[in-house]
């Protein structure tokens, strides 16, 4: 590993998340059916795991509800401002999201919305003309509800069909302009929020473990499909996996814990990228089906095309660090899991418990599992920002959550990993992708903009903005830019 090789630092976006932009000619998608609830104790349950029923609610006009990713925070219409915030900033490199459902409404038709073709145009063209490098995620949560209703989402093996259209056609138009490709985003969410990961509805008993893992399966030949399209038209492009990372610590030194530990790893953490980045189901997934009675349809052709198309890099989203044990004891909320407390760590307002530390260690663990460039494709702080009267955002709280990450993820570097990127999460503000919320701010760039969508969705720029530029340029600098 070239040890003089140096960090590009990006900032991420994902359509629903961000765009807006509900226009006619955009099709309906997951995400636009999630409604924003007052934060009680089930509202991340009901708007994260959706029902037909709620499905049907919010295609009537009359539901009463606000349903925040048709809003975004509507770079939409600030496309071209936003992107001149990306430039100033500095940023070597932007992720960001194609909405399935903009470029084909339904998933099904056989040529795009020109409407949809336009806009992402104009986002690569302007990237372009910034020469910021372009980190792409094919898929970040939001699919078409009408293949969640025709095909029951992932589970439907018809989906991988239509996720090669929408593919094939993002890499005959914008192929050559892409630098880093992600299939999926945090393809193991899949397991945990399966209306978000893979368009399961929830049914009466909850969801059937079979469905998901087929599901996810589904997803696994996709993401290996276009690879595999991808080096045959010899794009310039490097191919990703992703998982949310989630970094457990036994609780105590008791064996059991420790025991417990390695299991919840495997199978929550590991699972997905292990198939991806090895091409073959691990021994432990056996035994996991076997134990839950899940059969899969894994086809011969499945097998060749996972074993001879894996990933070129791995990446992870960073959060949190989780605490296992076997003994009952003080719960936080986390990334997509809830987990034990650990007494050594603060957590944010939403619990999400605050690791630099273990990022560096999970840097490594990831390095040793799989032996390809890493990078960290999500990390960030969500807190609760006020604007104050002449337009700033005081936010040394996150200054400081970006300042000791970035020296971890630096140390992590100087150990000897091959950390390519890091790019933080939610670089303007965007709806969050757990609880709906707008209240739960990620940017360095403010929006005003409230849970309920009210507000001028002007952009102001927080103290971390001014902050995250020094430190690029500086950090430039010091590593011949
Ligand atoms: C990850 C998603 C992102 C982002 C992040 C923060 O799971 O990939 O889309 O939302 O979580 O979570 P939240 O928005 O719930 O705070």
């Amino acid at each position: 590993m070239d040890k003089k090789q140096r960090i590009l630092w990006g900032g991420a976006t994902a359509s629903s998340q961000y765009e807006g932009g509900f226009t006619d000619s955009k099709g309906l998608d997951t995400q636009d059916c999630r409604a924003y609830l007052p934060r009680t104790s089930n509202a991340t349950e009901e708007t994260r795991l959706l029902t037909k029923e709620k499905i049907e609610e919010a295609k009537r006009l009359d539901s009463g509800k606000y349903y925040p990713f048709r809003n975004g925070t509507k770079g939409f219409e600030h496309l071209e401002e936003d992107i001149e915030y990306l430039d100033e900033l500095g940023l070597d490199l932007y992720r960001f999201s194609i909405s399935w459902a903009r470029l084909f409404p339904n998933g099904v038709e056989e040529v795009p919305s020109p409407e949809g073709v336009a806009y992402y145009d104009r986002v690569f063209n302007l990237l372009t003309e910034k020469k910021i490098k372009i980190f792409l995620t094919l898929n970040h949560y939001a699919m078409p509800i009408y293949l969640v209703e025709q095909y029951g989402g992932w589970k439907g093996r018809e989906c991988i069909e239509h996720f090669m259209r929408f593919a094939t056609f993002v890499f005959e138009r914008w192929g050559n302009l892409v630098e880093y490709w992600l299939p999926f985003n945090e393809i193991n969410a899949g397991y945990f929020s399966p209306f978000n990961g893979v368009g399961l509805l929830k049914g009466e008993n909850g969801f059937d473990l079979s469905d998901v893992f087929q599901a996810l399966h589904h997803q696994f030949v996709a993401s290996a499909k276009t690879i595999k399209l991808a080096r045959e038209m010899k794009l310039p492009g490097r191919f990703g996996s992703m998982i949310a990372c989630f970094c457990y610590y036994p609780l105590t030194s008791r064996p059991e814990d420790n025991l417990k530990l390695v299991f919840e790893e495997q199978m929550n953490q590991w699972y997905c990228m292990d198939i991806l980045s090895k091409g073959e189901y691990p021994y432990y997934a056996e035994t996991f089906f076997e134990n839950k009675n899940i059969v899969l349809n894994i086809t011969d052709e499945d097998k060749k095309l996972l074993k001879e198309n894996t990933c070129d890099f791995v990446s992870i989203s960073f959060y949190t660090s989780s605490v296992i044990t076997v003994e009952e004891a003080d719960k936080t909320a986390g990334n997509l899991v809830v987990s034990t407390k650990n007494p050594y760590l603060k957590a944010s307002e939403w619990g999400w418990q605050i690791d630099p530390v273990g990022l560096r260690t999970s840097l490594h663990k990831v390095y040793e599992r799989y032996g390809k460039p890493v990078i960290v494709s999500e990390n960030g702080l969500g807190a609760r920002d006020v604007l104050t009267e002449n337009g700033e955002v005081h936010d040394e709280y996150r200054i400081d959550y970006m300042k000791s990450y970035y020296e971890q993820a630096q140390l992590a570097l100087e150990d000897g990993v091959p950390l390519e990127a890091y790019i933080a999460w939610g670089i303007i503000d965007i709806v969050s992708a757990g609880s709906c919320e707008m209240d739960k701010r990620y940017g360095v760039i403010y929006v005003d903009a409230d849970n309920l969508g009210n507000g001028s969705y002007k952009r102001y720029k927080k103290d971390s903005f001014y902050w995250y530029k020094d430190f690029i340029q500086k950090y430039k600098e010091q590593n011949n830019g």
